[in-house]
């Protein structure tokens, strides 16, 4: 079923990222490998978890702020992002299944907006980063 993915067994370890308003709250290294992540809405308002995979050769923080400044985030991930998004108050549903590589970052955010009018998530605080090792 998983051919390729190496030689872990058993079960994927699972982590839990919570959202505020707004804020993320996530580890910030996380082995490598198969993971499930779940995400929890601690907030008011709707929350997604976005989670990129940054280019290698990147830096993080740099990447983070172009994020934030509205870059196209295709100058600085690999793929798609992985997406969940929660309600505030609603039980933890879908999770994102990954393989995370070895000593490859990875960046969440919340791109939503409470008003058409009014500043994405990632622009109010809802960015944030881990590694995997
Ligand atoms: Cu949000």
């Amino acid at each position: 079923l998983l051919a390729g993915v190496g030689s872990s067994t058993g079960a994927p370890q699972t982590v839990l990222v919570t959202g505020t308003d707004y804020a993320f709250e996530v580890p910030a290294h996380i082995r490598a490998g198969e993971t499930l992540f779940s995400f929890e809405n601690r907030g008011t308002v709707r929350h997604e978890l976005s989670i990129v995979l940054v280019k290698e050769g990147f830096d993080t923080d740099s990447v983070m702020a172009g994020i934030v400044a509205g870059s196209p985030r295709r100058n600085f991930v690999d793929g798609q992002a992985a997406l969940i998004v929660a309600r505030p108050g609603e039980p933890t549903g879908p999770r994102i299944w990954m393989n995370l590589a070895p000593g490859r970052t990875y960046v969440i955010i919340c791109t939503l907006k409470d008003t058409p009018e009014a500043k994405p998530h990632v622009m109010l605080g809802m960015v944030a980063s881990f590694r995997a090792e």
